[in-house]
This record gives C-alpha cells, structure tokens and sequence, in this order.
C-alpha cells in the first residue's frame, strides 16, 4: 500500500486540523446524516481523550465521531480521488455525506476509500469519521466491556498501556489518475560491490511500466523496464545501522510515449540474515541497543507528533541506541521514514499485545480459561491477527530501517495451543515476507523448558523483569536467576536470543541510599546488573530497556501516574540511568564491549 506522496501525476491536499467533534450518544442516531451537534472540536491527528475535561470523554466506550468539510481541487476532474486515513483507532466508518465508502478494523494500520464517484471536482462534501474504541475477544489488542452496578459501560484489557483513541494520525485526500500504480515491491540483495533490487510494480492499466534508481545525488544509476524486475547498481553505497544511504526508485506508467503516473519510493540497499545464533546486516553481525517504545505524549496521546519524532531520535542518538521495537502496535509511518534516513533499525511489531489470559493488566486473573482454546480467545482471533499481520507486512515492507517483523508481544506461549496458534501465522509471515526475520516476545512465565513456541521463530526475544516483578529489591538473587533463565534459552535454541524489556520503575527525582525500588539509584543499579549478565554471554544479540519514556496506562495499584519504566519521564527529560546507559551504549557503538 502506498503512502500518498505528491507526485508529477499526483496531487495531495492534507486533512489535518480542528474537526467537529462529538461523542456518541442517544441523540446521536445518524451523526454522518448532518452536522454534529454541539460546539467541540478536535485536532486531527490526536487521540481526543485526554483534550476535554469532561469524564464522559475520557471514559467513553464506543463511536465517537469527527466531521468537517471539504473540497475537492477543482483541477482534478478525470482524476482518481481517494481518501486515505493513516489510522482510526481500533474501528471506523467513513462517509461521504450520506454514503458509507469504508470501514475498518485494527486501530493502527491506514485504510482508503476511492470516492471518485461520490464527489465532484471543484465542490465540497461533508466527511464524518466514526472511530469506536471497543476492544472485544476478538480484536487486536483483545478486551471485553463490563457494565457498572450503576449502568457505565467500563473496557477491560490484558495490557497495561491506555486505550487511546480517535483519529491519531492524518487523513489526506489525493488524486491519481485512472491509471495508476497500485502498489510497488521493493526486495534488495547485495552482490560483491554490486546492490541488486528487484521490484515488483502493481499497476491498473496493461501500458507500459518503466522504473528507474537514482542515487542520493539525484544521478541516474539504473533503469529497467517491465512491471517486475532486477535493478543492478554498480559500487552499491549500502544502507548501514547509523549510516542511512537512500536510493529513490521512480516507477512509470507510459502510454503512447506519455507518463501517466509517476511514483517515487526511497530504496536502501542492505541485507538482514539469521546465521546460527547471529544476526547479520550486510553480513555482519549486529548488536541491538535501544528500547521498547510506546507512542505516547502528553495532551495528544497517542496523536503523532513531529517535534516529538524529532526529539525521540534526537535522544536516541545522544544516548547511542542504534535500534527499538514498535511496541506494542505498527507506528505512524512517519516513524518509519525518519528511522530510514537516519540509519535507526526497528523491529515491527503487530498490535497483538494482550493474547495473554492468565494476565489481566500484570496481576494474575482467576481461573481464566485457555487463551488459545474456543473458550479463551477462539478461532475469530486467528483471522483478525491474520489481518493485521498482512496489513502490518503490506504497509511497511519497502522500509529498509525494518529488519524484523514481531508477531506478538508476550502471548500465553508455554499453554497448550500456543504452537497450532502460532505456526499458521509464522508460515504467512514467512510467505508474506520471505526476505525478513520473524520474532515474538516471551514473558515472564515463558521459560526455555515450558515455551510451546520458540521454534516457529528466527530470533528470540525475552522480556525478563527480575529485580522487579520478581526478586524485587534483591538485585544478586535477580543477578542469579537472570543469568540462568538467559543460558537455558541459549543453551536449547540454536538461534539468536535478546532481551526484548527489562526495566524498573522509576519515579523521576526520587533518591536513596540503599537499594530502594523506584528510586533513580535502584534503576540504575538495575541496569549495571544486567549488563553485567549479558556480558557473559557472548552469544547474546542485543538489549532493548523498557521503556524509552513513561507512558499512560490504564489504572492499576502498581501504576502511579502511569508506567514508570521510562529512561526519560514523560516530557523527556532523563533519569539518571540514561546517562548510565548512555556511558555503555556510547561505548559499545554497535556492538558487544567485550569485542
Ligand atoms: C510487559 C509488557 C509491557 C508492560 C511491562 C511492564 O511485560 O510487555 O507492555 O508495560 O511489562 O512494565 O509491566
């Protein structure tokens, strides 16, 4: 799938700004049908419930709405109109005044709606946007509504990040000719000095397809001709972890000598390999340092941001990490772009989080059933992570900052049923992807001897909390426990293993001498532990902290003011372990301290 991007063919008006805005409610019965009633406005992108002071916002299960209008450029008569939302959190229906033209499912991946025959050039329409954040047994993230004794209408889940929703990241409307290129397939391979990259182009028209590769000074270095093919570039420049190179390749639609439509897509030339337990870029092993991340600000929520995309890769360079884990969902693709130019490696991750019964936001649940059974999360899951995995692999398989694809985070993986869950789906990422890696995140009760799973993966990550969850506040019984959990992963699986999160809470400006969970000395501590642990082992592929940042969660009695595991709080500024990890990982550049 495409992102829209103006082209010599295309054009592309943004979206973004106040809409009208208003949640659902009895005297909403066709909301899309006229103007929404009252005076709210929202910001496109944000999530709209931290923006209002009223409760019934914040807490609000079900559709709410967004409307504004607009008008189509009067120069795209004869064109292709199309909308594009990069997201609707986890559900939403779209209309073209009274028309329904599209709905979705899965709150973090773009859907579009050809409306070239609801609209006319030159004139407005009114487009109002439903967003429902339900969660049920059979979404991504799974939940399931209670009612209240006094009739409120409450949304359970399994994780523990707070179910923002809305609009989160921009909607656009853009033209493209009737015969257009659908979508482009980038897969790149290196030869001695040589990049090869093939593609494959998607167009709507049986007229010729030409593509081209220019290099970053805008030279041309190859061209072919053909909807499916192999460029081949001579002295390759490739695209390396800290030193982005990008290609631009152009695909052309040509009819009777004429370009029809144009489209250019950044191209990094690079390899990703699984070899033993090493993993390669470019045939050389690479060590991974850096975070789990959440998207998460303050006021905006889960909205997308530039200053603060700017300034988390910023503070990933200041601290030295070379990578992170879209945790726990598929980003903007904004995100991704930037990670592309700036040589930053991420590991792409579907917004399965939560597959988890026995987990009701880090507490036990009682005699919950078997997550993989009938009773449990049922056969609808399947197809819905199905969905998502495609969705996740359509989008973002041309970035080449993507090296992995992870296909959940922490499931019930040591319960009967996790492999006959898992394995269809690792087959379809594999078919989908055969160019890339696949991983998943085991928890904490997941270990080396009771995990049904880790076969089905190239790379396996844990996600261990000794110090916290466990051994709290007796960092050498977590040191012993730590050490031995790592070497039975390592020691039965000839594959790589990382630490996919380990992390302390931390209330930022909070001191002790003595070993004192949430203290910024214990936080330290903690990490000083383990790194001293994965030192040991040599063939260990990387660390990712959890978290980057404090985030939002939902409320529990071991959340206050939300997740505290950040190594900057919520506005950014740095705990002291981030100049603890910043000494290791400056230190490290990449790869191990030992090397
Ligand atoms: C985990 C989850 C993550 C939580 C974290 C925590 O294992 O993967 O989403 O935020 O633990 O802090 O409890």
């Amino acid at each position: 799938m495409l992102k829209p991007t103006p082209t010599p063919t295309r054009e592309l008006v943004s979206l973004d700004g106040l809409w009208r805005f208003a949640v659902d409610g009895p005297e909403l019965e066709r909301p899309w049908s006229g103007r929404l009633p009252g005076d709210r406005e929202a910001p496109v992108p944000s999530s709209y419930n931290d923006l209002f002071l009223d409760p019934a916002v914040r807490d609000h299960v079900g559709w709410a709405w967004y409307q504004r209008e607009v008008r189509v450029p009067r120069g795209w008569r004869g064109e292709r109109v199309v909308l594009r939302l990069e997201s609707a959190t986890h559900h939403g229906r779209v209309y073209v005044d009274d028309v329904l033209v599209a709905e979705h499912i899965g709150g973090y991946t773009p859907f579009e709606a050809d409306i070239t025959n609801h609209v006319e050039a030159g004139a407005s329409f009114r487009l109002t946007v439903g967003v429902d954040n339900e969660l049920t047994p059979a979404t991504l993230p799974p939940g399931h509504v209670v009612t209240t004794e006094d009739g409120r209408r409450r949304q359970i889940y399994h994780h523990d990040f707070y179910n923002y929703a809305g609009l989160a990241r921009s909607v656009w409307l853009y033209s493209t000719p009737l015969e257009h290129i659908r979508d482009i397939t980038v897969v790149t391979d290196v030869d001695g000095d040589a990049g090869r990259v093939g593609y494959q182009v998607d167009a709507a028209t049986d007229s010729e397809v030409r593509v081209s590769l220019r290099d970053a000074e805008g030279q041309r270095v190859a061209e072919s001709g053909g909807a499916t093919g192999t460029l081949t570039v001579p002295d390759v420049v490739l695209w390396q972890p800290g030193a982005a190179y990008l290609y631009t390749l152009t695909a052309e639609v040509v009819r009777d000598g004429a370009v029809v439509d144009s489209y250019s897509l950044p191209v990094g030339v690079r390899t990703v390999e699984v070899r033993g337990q090493e993993f390669l870029i470019n045939g050389e092993p690479f060590y991974f340092t850096g975070f789990g991340k959440h998207e998460d600000t303050p006021v905006r929520g889960k909205g997308h941001d530039p200053a603060y995309l700017v300034h988390d890769f910023e503070l990933l360079d200041w601290i030295g990490a070379n990578s992170f884990r879209t945790s726990h969902y598929p980003y903007a693709e904004e995100v991704l772009e930037y990670a592309d130019r700036h040589g930053i490696v991420v590991i792409d991750e579907t917004a399965a989080v939560g597959l988890n019964l026995g987990v009701a936001g880090g507490m036990t649940a009682r005699n919950p059933p078997l997550t993989f059974s009938e009773e449990g999360l049922g056969v609808q899951m399947r197809h819905t992570h199905a969905q998502h995995l495609r969705e996740l692999i359509q989008r973002d398989k041309n970035h080449p900052s993507v090296v992995m694809w992870c296909i959940a985070n922490e499931p019930a993986s040591q319960e009967e049923g996790a492999y006959e869950y898992f394995e269809p789906l690792a087959n379809l990422a594999r078919e989908l992807d055969p160019s890339r890696p696949i991983t998943y995140t085991a928890w904490l009760m997941a270990n080396a001897d009771n995990d049904r799973v880790a076969s089905l993966f190239d790379v396996i990550g844990i996600n261990r909390y000794y110090g916290w969850y466990i051994d709290n506040g007796d960092l050498s019984s977590a040191e012993a426990h730590l050490e031995a959990d790592i070497r039975s992963w390592i020691e039965k699986y000839d594959r790589p293993v990382m630490m996919t999160e380990y992390g302390a809470d931390t209330f930022a400006g909070l001191h002790s001498l003595f070993d004192m969970p949430w203290s910024e000395e214990y936080q330290v501590a903690y990490f000083q532990m383990h790194h001293r642990v994965f030192d040991r082992f040599p063939g260990f592929v990387g660390e990712h902290v959890w978290n980057f940042a404090d985030f939002r969660t939902t409320t529990a009695v071991h959340r206050v003011d939300g997740n505290k595991k950040g190594i900057f709080a919520r506005d950014r500024r740095p705990k002291s372990a981030a100049f603890e990890l910043r000494r290791r990982w400056r230190g490290l550049e990449g790869r191990k301290p030992s090397e």
